[in-house]
């Protein structure tokens, strides 16, 4: 059975695009596939955090993964900073990584762009991310196309360790799901949907009431044409809002474009609002109650223990292969 990983960091409210990007596909891959799902705690830090906010998104991302149908008996759930061993291996990349590498990145220059100070932990995120996923010889890694080029980086990571201290890590390949695989952000058809923007008008959270969902897909940026068309060159909202509505009512975007022909966008939205609401119903309904019972704690707990012995291995042959002295 293939080994799959990923991670979400908790560094905002998860979004639509979180979901239709990699939740949704994690829920079918346990059902194939070996799968380590992880709150990536150590990769929120990168930009700065609230201490309490971070404690409660990371135990509320932890609780959306099963109220999306993550199953803790199927796939192991956990979070990043329970099992030390990702901070130590990543450190061991970074040692591996050069500065020009890491200045490619689209992220970090998009994240860095226009601050006045940068932080190294940003910098140095694509190393901490080879480790997570280099930690379990994880064979597929399901991730946005936003985040292909850091998988890159952990395969380049990966074929230089193994070149220079011996054949310790398996290259992993990305999995990245054809449609919807990005939602763009709801005022600006360009950008990618992100749970961080400093604008909430511009996502759509999980957790978002149907009121708030209602109001901000009414007034989600469109062109000052009428025509329901997919054409992302041409028509970035409208084609974004397209993509979310073929997933959350599973349809095509033919079908859609057809339903919608002459109608002008008003209708569009509206419906879309609907199909947004009900398709979330579900999951928050779930969250509601695995957040009340508290359950979510022990299957972090055994998450956790499940995983670190693999963990633990993989580190100590890099470890040793590198020339550190082990204790005896
Ligand atoms: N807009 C998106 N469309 C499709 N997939 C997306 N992902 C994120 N945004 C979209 C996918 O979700 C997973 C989790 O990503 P992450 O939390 O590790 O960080 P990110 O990619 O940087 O996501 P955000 O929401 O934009 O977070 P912030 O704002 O904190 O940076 C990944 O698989 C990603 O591809």
């Amino acid at each position: 059975m293939k080994r799959v990983l990923s991670g979400i960091q908790p560094s905002g409210q998860l979004t639509l695009g979180n979901y239709i990007g990699a939740i949704q596909n994690f829920v079918k891959l346990q059902e194939t596939h070996e799968c380590y799902f992880m709150v990536v705690d150590l990769h929120a830090i990168t930009v700065p955090q609230e201490p309490a906010a971070l404690r409660e998104q990371t135990e509320s991302v932890a609780a959306l993964f099963i109220a999306a149908g993550i199953d803790p008996a199927k796939a192991s759930v956990f979070a990043q900073s329970h099992v030390p061993a990702h901070a130590e291996l990543g450190w061991l990349f970074t040692t591996l990584s050069y500065m020009g590498e890491l200045e490619r990145m689209t992220q970090f220059k998009d994240k860095s762009s226009g601050k006045e100070s940068v932080g190294t932990g940003l910098f140095v995120y694509p190393t901490l991310m080879a480790a997570d996923i280099l930690l379990y010889n994880a064979d597929l890694v399901p991730v946005g196309d936003d985040q292909k080029q850091h998988l890159e980086l952990t395969r380049d990571l990966a074929q230089r360790f193994n070149q220079r201290f011996g054949d310790t890590f398996t290259i992993p390949d990305p999995y990245i799901p054809k449609v919807g695989a990005r939602i763009m952000s709801l005022d600006d058809g360009t950008k990618k949907m992100s749970k961080s923007n400093p604008n909430p008008g511009s996502y759509i959270a999980l957790l978002d009431p149907p009121d708030v969902i209602r109001k901000k897909i009414s007034r989600a940026t469109t062109d000052s044409g009428r025509e329901v068309r997919f054409d992302p060159a041409e028509k970035p909202e409208v084609s974004n809002l397209m993509s979310i509505y073929a997933h959350c009512a599973d349809m095509t975007l033919d079908d859609i474009a057809a339903r919608y022909d002459g109608q002008g966008y008003g209708a569009f939205k509206k419906d879309l609002a609907e199909h947004v609401v009900a398709k979330l119903e579900p999951l928050q309904r779930r969250y509601a109650d695995i957040r009340g019972s508290g359950e979510i704690h022990d299957i972090l707990k055994r998450g956790a223990e499940q995983v670190s012995a693999v963990a633990n291995e993989t580190l100590r042959a890099a470890k040793e292969r590198m020339g550190f002295l082990l204790p005896r």
